[in-house]
């Protein structure tokens, strides 16, 4: 009996691991489109982002944020939750709507550093985003300002100057879908835009970017995710190809209604479907 409660214990904390697990990660680039019809500027390597519409009437700022969700999280997980949040550095804005729209193609981000305040960007370097360029100087965004959703994902209030402090995106079926997609599809994951909602809102936020030498200041996005269903084959957990000791094993859990009996990771009493599932995998020798 005690070495099938050892069994049960060890079993039970491999069972935790199906179970919602959450990653906080960073930005892999972002950068600051300027609105501009001619001489783009950007700020790639600067440590701030800017969104909104500048008070003093020179044009719209949209900042962009990809994460590499793919490094970050299981293939196969399901994603549960997901929030971004930016630390404002800088607030000259009424309050607003800041929208969070899914970038529709891929874009830059170089050296070029506007520096402090970095409200008007700076030269572009080859392979920056501009308002014009996804990669400056050689490729364009179908519409300037970047190509993004017509429907944001998720929507925040952007408090009135002269707050500061954390903004959350917090999660929406919208943000949930575009994570997923790019855990599904790496190759599409551009990351998103972010805007003020109205361009009759006055006065620009500044946002740390990844590049802050302070990691607490960073962009940062929280995912919550179900991580897929691990192969129960192997069910006593002793390595090798799986045998007898692994049916008695699975049987006892699963007469007991234990919970690692529920190999199909659908949750609930053990039942039919988890024998199912059990022998499919161990007929096949392991997975
Ligand atoms: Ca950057
Ligand atoms: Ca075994
Ligand atoms: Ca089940």
């Amino acid at each position: 009996m005690l070495s099938r409660t050892l069994i049960f214990v060890s079993l039970a904390s491999v069972s935790l691991a199906a179970h919602a697990a959450t990653v906080t990660i960073s930005p892999s680039k972002d950068n600051t489109l300027y609105e501009a019809t001619i001489d783009p500027t950007s700020n790639g390597a600067g440590v701030y982002l800017f969104v909104g519409n500048t008070i003093r009437g020179a044009g719209e700022r949209r900042a962009l944020l990809a994460f590499d969700i793919a490094a970050a999280i299981p293939a196969g997980s399901t994603i549960q939750s997901a929030s971004l949040r930016l630390t404002l550095s800088r607030n000259n804005g009424d309050t607003s709507i800041g929208t969070l729209s899914r970038a529709l193609a891929n874009w830059g981000e170089a050296a070029s550093d506007a520096g402090d305040p970095g409200g008007q960007g700076t030269t572009p370097l080859p392979g920056d985003a501009t308002w014009l360029h996804r990669f400056f100087p050689t490729t364009l965004w179908s519409t300037p300002g970047g190509d993004f959703a017509p429907s944001p994902s998720g929507t925040t209030t952007l408090p009135s100057a002269p707050t500061l402090g954390q903004v959350t995106w917090p999660s929406s079926s919208g943000l949930v879908a575009d994570v997923q997609h790019w855990l599904d599809a790496p190759a599409s994951n551009f990351g998103w835009i972010v805007a003020a909602a109205s361009t009759s809102d006055i006065g620009a936020r500044r946002f740390f970017s990844r590049n802050t030498t302070t990691p607490s200041l960073r962009p940062t996005l929280t995912i919550e995710f179900t991580p897929p269903c691990p192969c129960a084959a192997d069910f006593d957990n002793s390595g090798g190809t799986p045998d007898a000791g692994d049916i008695d094993a699975f049987f006892i859990a699963w007469l007991a209604g234990d919970a690692p009996a529920d190999v199909d990771c659908s949750g609930g009493t053990p039942d039919a479907s988890d024998i199912d599932t059990f022998f499919e995998d161990w007929l096949a020798g392991g997975c």
